[in-house]
């Protein structure tokens, strides 16, 4: 066996990744620790600096209520989400989360984030819920304020996270490896804070060749997140909503800015707005067809019906936008002005957040006051803290539990799983969607709270069954043996009848994802037949992935993010499979089952069971509280 150093380290907190959502728990988790005398460490597969979905920067905060100026109430974010995600959404969770966001944004400040002001010293608003930012840095500033708070030496960088540590059905911590150093680390904790973000190529993305890999999602958040708390045996929601996003096309450079704050169009290859021409066919999605905003997945599936009758290319606006808001100028030199303002916005907004679609604009000649851009619906991606709603299920807070939902959404602690001891943030709980880098951010500082109250309730020592761990080391390492046992019997290492190599895994699984699944190349069609194939065929690749082989560290971390991946893959099939309708057509589109009914206005939750290894799938039922 690979010859690794074992390291145990003891705490109390156990906070897996270094996103927004760990940020945020780092800060609170310190703080109320402190209180109590218990420890905290965090762990994170990369620098916290650059890690995770912010990693770029962000050029919106989009999360913001401002409940204490009087902008809005609670009742309208949950409107707002629930009508986005088509009646699907647990209510208490978004209104926790929006009560405490406000204050998280107060915090991104204090520390040094430029949030954009009007001549009164008022936030600049992208839309009713976006702020404008200078987000080069949001990660650093974000990341520096968790650090300080931690104290690096509680702070475990570049170390990959596998999966859970169990005894019986109490999660004690987690286990995982250096990506530097041949070590292989058990971290033993009385709580376990999972903030591992979603998942991306888990489809075949639209990138391939020269740019394969280039995705709206950042490459290096694969699943982790569902595949820990799956494995740990906890409950999971809303597998089946993905979130598709519309971008720049082939750089994948944001929208928002241009639909909200510029008030841009977006038209077909002959000029219409298929906002306009397909009007009517909102009427088959009614109540949320009539609703505004449209929801995300309806404005997508109104643009990829022009896609399939053949009116493409689609085209954000971007000479008529910046036209019609300069004309607005009182006289020439205002004009001039307000052009050059607008244009240095425009190029800001991807230098902010997506670099590569500046480097698009430039390379490929675009002013974007002379000529219109392409843009098109991206690839298929697992993000609960923003369009989409997969996670975990979780328990809701006391106090917003009403008669009838105190049973079904609650369970003692906010935001922990039904996993005694696992709490879940931003991407990793589910079913509550737009809470974003700053509402993630919020999730995580609750959970944090709530998990150092369960540790005071509950402050026993973790029990370690030693053979469990080092077969779980065996198993974890097992790539690493298996490449250097066969890799000299061909003369191309990358060809061998003993082992898959982690990319050709990968390209499998994105393969039968993309043709079964509804991917891209299905314009997102799926049906029964189809995804019972699909998962006839992801039971072949999970027997395959015994035999992944790891030439170093490196492949030994895409290994491990592949079978992440493979696993958020089968609990979306599974549901997809389960729930008999099509609820969100501009996600996903059920051919045998083409609209949406009133009995499946019901949570569709699944469970892996770690003792039997069988899948169970369950309602759950959506309760209107605000
Ligand atoms: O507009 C392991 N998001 C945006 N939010 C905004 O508020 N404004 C925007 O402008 C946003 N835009 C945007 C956004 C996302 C993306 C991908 C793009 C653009 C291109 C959404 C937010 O970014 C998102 O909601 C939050 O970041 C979610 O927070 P969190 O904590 O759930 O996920 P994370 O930040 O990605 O962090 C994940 C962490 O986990 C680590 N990790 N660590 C150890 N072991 C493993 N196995 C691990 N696997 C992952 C990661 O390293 C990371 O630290 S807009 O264009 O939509
Ligand atoms: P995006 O750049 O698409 O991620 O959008 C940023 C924010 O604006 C998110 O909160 C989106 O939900 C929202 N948004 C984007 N486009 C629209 C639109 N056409 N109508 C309403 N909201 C939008």
């Amino acid at each position: 066996m690979a010859n690794f150093e074992t390291v145990t380290v003891k705490t109390d907190l156990l906070i897996v990744g270094g996103g927004m959502a760990a940020c945020g728990a780092a800060v609170e988790a310190a703080y109320w620790a402190k209180k109590h005398g218990l420890k905290v460490a965090l762990v994170d597969k990369a620098a916290m600096d650059r890690s995770g979905a912010v990693a770029m920067g962000l050029s919106a905060i989009n999360q913001y209520v401002g409940l204490k100026d009087g902008e809005n109430t609670l009742t309208d974010y949950v409107n707002y989400v629930r009508n986005d995600l088509m009646g699907i959404t647990r209510e208490d969770l978004v209104a926790n989360i929006a009560r405490h966001v406000d204050s998280t944004v107060h915090l991104f400040e204090k520390w040094g984030l430029p949030i954009w002001k009007d001549a009164e010293g008022k936030y600049v608003h992208e839309g009713r819920w976006q702020l404008m930012i200078n987000g080069e840095s949001y990660k650093v500033v974000v990341a520096e304020a968790a650090k300080n708070a931690l104290g690096m030496e509680n702070i475990y960088e570049r170390i990959f996270i596998v999966g859970p540590i169990m005894d019986g059905d109490k999660c004690i911590g987690a286990v995982g490896f250096s990506v530097r150093e041949n070590k292989f680390y058990v971290f033993l904790a009385k709580a376990v804070l999972v903030a591992m973000g979603g998942a991306v190529h888990v489809f075949k993305p639209r990138s391939a060749g020269e740019g394969l890999g280039r995705a709206w999602y950042p490459p290096w958040n694969s699943g982790s997140s569902c595949y820990f708390t799956l494995k740990a045996g906890c409950e999971m929601t809303c597998q089946e909503v993905r979130f598709i996003p519309v971008r720049f096309k082939d750089a994948y450079g944001p929208v928002g800015a241009w639909f909200l704050l510029f008030k841009s169009r977006a038209t077909n290859g002959v000029g219409e707005d298929y906002m306009v021409t397909r009007k009517p066919e909102l009427d088959k999605w009614t109540p949320y067809g009539h609703v505004k905003p449209v929801p995300a997945n309806l404005r997508n599936w109104l643009m990829l019906l022009d896609v399939k009758d053949g009116k493409g290319p689609i085209f954000m606006r971007t000479e008529e936008a910046i036209g019609k808001l300069s004309a607005a100028a009182a006289d020439e030199k205002e004009r001039k002005k307000k052009l050059k303002e607008l244009e240095s916005e425009a190029w800001e907004d991807f230098l902010d957040m997506t670099i590569s679609q500046a480097l698009l604009w430039a390379s490929t000649n675009v002013a974007p006051e002379e000529r219109a851009s392409e843009i098109a619906a991206a690839e298929p991606y697992f993000i609960g803290s923003h369009s989409g709603a997969s996670g975990a299920w979780v328990s809701g807070p006391e106090d917003l539990q009403t008669s009838q939902t105190k049973n079904e959404y609650f369970w003692g602690y906010a935001h922990m799983a039904t996993v005694p001891g696992i709490f879940c943030a931003g991407d990793a709980s589910g079913a509550s969607s737009h809470k974003f880098s700053s509402g993630s951010h919020a999730e995580g500082r609750i959970c944090a709270k709530a998990a150092i109250a369960y540790i005071v309730d509950h402050n026993v020592e973790p029990k370690v069954d030693n053979a469990k761990i080092e077969a779980m080391k065996a198993e974890i390492l097992k790539p690493l043996d298996t490449f250097a046992e066969h890799s000299k019997l061909t003369s191309d290492a990358g060809i061998n009848p003993n082992y898959i190599r982690p990319k050709m895994f990968m390209f499998r699984l994105q393969k039968l994802m993309d043709e079964y699944a509804g991917g891209v190349s299905t314009a997102f069609t799926t049906s029964k037949a189809n995804l019972e194939k699909g998962l006839e065929l992801l039971n072949y690749l999970k027997e395959d992935s015994d035999k992944l082989g790891a030439e170093d560290l490196h492949e030994l971390m895409r290994c491990w993010e592949n079978i992440h991946r493979m696993w958020q893959a089968e609990a979306h099939v599974r549901t997809i499979l389960f729930r008999e309708e099509t609820r969100w057509p501009g996600y996903y589109f059920r051919a045998d089952l083409p609209s949406m009914k009133d009995e499946w206005k019901v949570f569709a939750n699944c469970r892996w069971n770690p003792a039997t290894g069988e899948w169970t799938m369950l309602k759950r039922p959506i309760y209107q509280i605000f």
